[in-house]
């Protein structure tokens, strides 16, 4: 049975492919997106509206519900009994509070009613708080100090304490609400949360995802006892234990083997973050590889040699699910910001992408700070000047000059923040909802002077998970399975057609407003 199954529980949409591993092809597709499908969660792009301070957090019931609805499609396409092994990625840093019934529930769920119903009287937190999150600042300050200051906690975490980062969220939860916390038996990532709820049973937190907590010791690859105390008290009994990317988390519960189809017994590689996930699904487990995906968030991720920390605080070190590590810097304001300047014209994608065609590369030098929310890369707090810039913009007529500023400005920023990673790519893997789009994967090779190359396969998250899934379990060569599955799509690769000084004056406008 040579089928294997890869979930993605991403921001705006929970995905799956299933593969075959004999024909090397994809047997079946499905996604189910939080917004269209679930509206009385009232979370239209996955997260509910921007709460006090800076909270972004979303309904872990969705999740649970967007996982069903999503079964329910595979298993109206194939038979679930024959995949023969599973692993999945959930967005990377948000995080799912239960209590002490969490255990006993997950291994006894009764097919008559859903998951959300029967896990909904486990939170003890109703909401997740997810990577959007930019509400725990003084969190971030109070674990720095006790730790030893910002380059103690990169030193120790692969990051400085970052907002959105799970150990300052769990912080700022047992400071406001003490009690909740208390009642907090077990926290999961929105990872390794799925991945239990598949087994019915507590999964680890694997080294791509726990490094994004501000937790996790990056030499020992294990939890750090100096993070977990400046972070909040007897916090390691509440976490489950770290595992490398290879691990076997479990089985697939009774539930779903009863419900859906799947064989008794199928095994469940742990789950990772979705950027580790897609390193492994562009084909780019091992070093020399780089790829920008340009989902919910813009992120630049390769696999790196050796350990390189960003001197300027903002990009981060993950385990790379094929072991070693991966370096990261994540922009929040990607396909969203992309969307609040093609809604403000009224515009559809098709027409976004002819403004791109109808003007000329380094826009007559106009340049745009597209930040619409709090940015990491560089770091843009909400009372920030240069956010408040964005006012300008309301202000700003032609559509079509806009639309190439605000992409401009996105990828000469993502060039500029990126540099400490010293990666000079002759080719770019481009990944992620808006990769498909040919005029804005122009702008990319452009900028980075680099040959763009989209793969065949588009859910690069998916794909990832059952490629791990199929290593793991089945005992193939992942890099031999990167190879068979990763192909280019015929005809998509785009050369840079503008030259290397073209952005030079935009570059440094750009670098100057956010100095
Ligand atoms: P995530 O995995 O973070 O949930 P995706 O990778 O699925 O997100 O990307 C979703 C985003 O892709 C949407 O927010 C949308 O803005 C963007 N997108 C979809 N189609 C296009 C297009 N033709 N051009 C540009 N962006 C697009
Ligand atoms: C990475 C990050 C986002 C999320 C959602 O650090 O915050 O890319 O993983 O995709």
């Amino acid at each position: 049975m040579p089928h294997v199954l890869g979930l993605d529980s991403s921001t705006q949409s929970c995905s799956a492919l299933i593969i075959d591993t004999d024909t090397q092809s994809i047997v079946a597709e499905a996604s189910v997106n939080f917004g269209d499908n679930f509206p009385t969660y009232a979370a239209p792009n996955g997260f509910m509206p921007i709460g006090a301070n800076g909270e972004v957090h979303s309904p872990p019931q969705m999740w649970l519900d967007a996982l069903e609805l999503l079964l329910e499609g595979l298993k109206g396409q194939c038979d679930l009994s024959q995949v023969a092994a599973i692993s999945g990625a959930g967005q990377q840093h948000g995080s799912v509070y239960l209590n002490d019934q969490w255990l006993n529930c997950i291994d006894t769920l009764d097919t008559a009613e859903s998951l959300s119903e029967q896990i909904a009287p486990c939170l003890s937190r109703s909401t997740s708080p997810i990577w959007m999150d930019t509400s725990t600042g003084a969190e971030c300050r109070e674990i720095a100090a006790a730790v030893g200051g910002d380059d103690a906690v990169c030193a120790k975490s692969g990051s400085i304490a970052i907002e959105r980062f799970t150990g300052p969220q769990i912080r700022r939860f047992f400071k406001n609400d003490p009690e909740g916390y208390a009642q907090t038996a077990h926290i999961h990532l929105v990872s390794s949360f799925l991945c239990s709820v598949l087994c019915g049973a507590d999964a680890p937190i694997d080294t791509g995802d726990g490094a994004g907590m501000n937790l996790l010791n990056i030499q020992a690859w294990d939890w750090d006892a100096d993070l977990l105390d400046a972070t909040a008290p007897e916090l390691r009994k509440r976490l489950p234990e770290v595992a490398q990317g290879a691990t076997t988390a479990g089985t697939a519960s009774d539930y779903f083997v009863q419900k859906y189809g799947f064989a008794a017994g199928t095994p469940i590689t742990v789950f990772t973050g979705d950027n580790p996930s897609s390193l492994v699904g562009m084909g780019a487990s091992q070093p020399g590889k780089l790829v920008v995906s340009l989902g919910t968030s813009d992120t630049f991720f390769a696999a790196m040699p050796g350990v390189v920390a960003d001197p300027q605080g903002c990009g981060h070190v993950f385990g790379n699910p094929a072991g070693g590590s991966m370096s990261l810097q994540c922009f929040v304001n990607g396909s969203l910001a992309r969307e609040e300047v093609k809604d403000k014209f009224d515009y559809d994608w098709d027409q976004f992408t002819a403004a791109l065609a109808k003007t000329p590369v380094g826009n007559n030098d106009q340049v745009m700070v597209p930040f619409f929310r709090p940015e990491i890369s560089p770091r843009v707090d909400l009372d920030d000047p240069v956010l408040k810039g964005s006012d300008a913009f309301e202000k700003w007529e032609q559509a079509d000059a806009a639309i190439r500023a605000c992409v401009e400005g996105q990828f000469i920023n993502m060039k500029l923040r990126t540099d400490w990673m010293q990666l000079k790519p002759e080719v770019i893997y481009l990944t992620g909802g808006a990769s498909k789009n040919d005029a804005i994967a122009q702008v990319v090779a452009d900028v980075f002077q680099a040959k763009v190359q989209r793969l065949a396969v588009s859910g690069s998250v998916a794909l990832g998970a059952a490629l791990r899934a199929a290593s793991h379990s089945l005992g193939l060569d992942l890099h031999e399975l990167e190879s068979q599955f990763c192909k280019p799509e015929a005809g998509s690769t785009l050369e840079p057609k503008a030259s290397a000084e073209a952005y030079a004056a935009s570059a440094e406008t750009i670098a100057k407003l956010l100095s």
